[in-house]
């Protein structure tokens, strides 16, 4: 939308250091260009990266843990039933890249199998999660070396000293990759090739497609804690930019779109009515949608086919006896 660019945010946020508060600011500042551009237009949409805020991190960890949410568990299960073969395919003293700062319990399983490693580098834009969960894989892991690295991991571009000249390993997990759209999992897959370097190796955690029994459930349990994540995107309007959307006057909604193999989460309105976001106003008419998420799902030979476009030479795929999830091993090819 026009008008409303205020902030340039820089290409590595790591590069410029700037506090803790400033940086508060600044993930403001984006929040509210992404609303307010999100809003204006159609069909409506916020990027699912600003769920996680304190209040949307805490329903994530909800999320996980529900009966229907296999995600989580199933990934965790697969990582340690075969983290000695996985380990031993990686191979020994590889500093170790964690895209996202993601589920520390599953990071620890891996570095625990990898043994002893040079540095373990998470990089994720939200400072508070990432320096928790280095400093729990600090205490879990004695003598480790890590180097949290506060930056946008789509976009990052280089690691530090220690990663240089060293041979790297990728690891990233919870399939949130399936957030990407395929144009944009290949340009990340294909960043990361440059990033980690030749004769790297990458693991993914991918989330396969699968029944609809199964897979809707996973996005609208019947206890209501995704409607309540999905909808704390409101709380956090309310709360950031000085909203008053009524929460009650929106519902939850998740659908598979088959075509695109994905799922799609929504926020309908369920009334016509006005919202006020930083001085303007939005009408949304009753049963108009706000799309949050997407969640792509893949099959083995489908992700990694993608993989192989984008720099990236399967190796192996793991996955659960029911089918659920898939654990892939990927080696650069370059
Ligand atoms: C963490 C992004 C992989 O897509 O399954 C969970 C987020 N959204 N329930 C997913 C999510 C709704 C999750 N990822």
């Amino acid at each position: 939308m026009e008008g409303e660019v205020s902030l340039q945010l820089p290409d590595d946020a790591a590069a410029l250091s700037p506090s803790v508060r400033a940086r508060a600011e600044q993930g403001q500042a984006e929040f509210a260009r992404a609303v307010l551009a999100g809003f204006a237009s159609t069909p409506r949409s916020i990027p699912c990266r600003f769920f996680y805020d304190a209040v949307g991190s805490e329903l994530f960890e909800e999320i996980a843990k529900l009966e229907e949410y296999y995600p989580t568990r199933v990934e965790a299960s697969l990582l340690e039933t075969y983290r000695a073969e996985i380990a031993a395919l990686i191979g020994p003293s590889r500093v170790l890249i964690e895209f996202g700062s993601g589920s520390s319990r599953k990071t620890s399983l891996l570095i625990g199998a990898l043994g002893k490693i040079p540095a373990y580098i998470p990089i994720d834009i939200a400072a508070e999660s990432l320096n928790e969960a280095a400093g729990w894989l600090s205490e879990q892991h004695p003598g480790l070396n890590v180097l949290p690295l506060i930056a946008d991991f789509t976009k990052t571009r280089a690691l530090p000293q220690i990663a240089r000249r060293r041979k790297k390993a990728g690891f990233f997990s919870g399939s949130t990759i399936g957030n990407l759209t395929h144009n944009e999992a290949r340009a990340f897959l294909a960043n990361a090739a440059r990033l980690l370097g030749k004769g790297s190796v990458f693991l993914i955690g991918v989330d396969l497609k699968k029944p609809l029994s199964i897979l809707i459930p996973a996005y609208n349990d019947v206890k209501g804690v995704t409607a309540a994540f999905n909808l704390n995107l409101l709380g956090r309007i309310n709360r950031e930019l000085g909203s008053d959307i009524d929460l009650t006057r929106f519902a939850h909604d998740a659908v598979y779109n088959e075509k695109d193999g994905r799922i799609e989460m929504y926020l309908v309105s369920l009334a016509r009515q006005s919202v006020h976001v930083l001085g303007r106003t939005f009408t949304f008419a009753e049963g108009e949608r706000i799309h949050t998420e997407n969640s792509h799902k893949y099959t083995v030979a489908e992700f990694q086919t993608l993989a192989s476009v984008s720099g990236w030479q399967p190796v192996k795929a793991w996955t659960d006896k029911d089918q659920l999830f898939s654990l892939h091993l990927l080696r650069h090819h370059q």
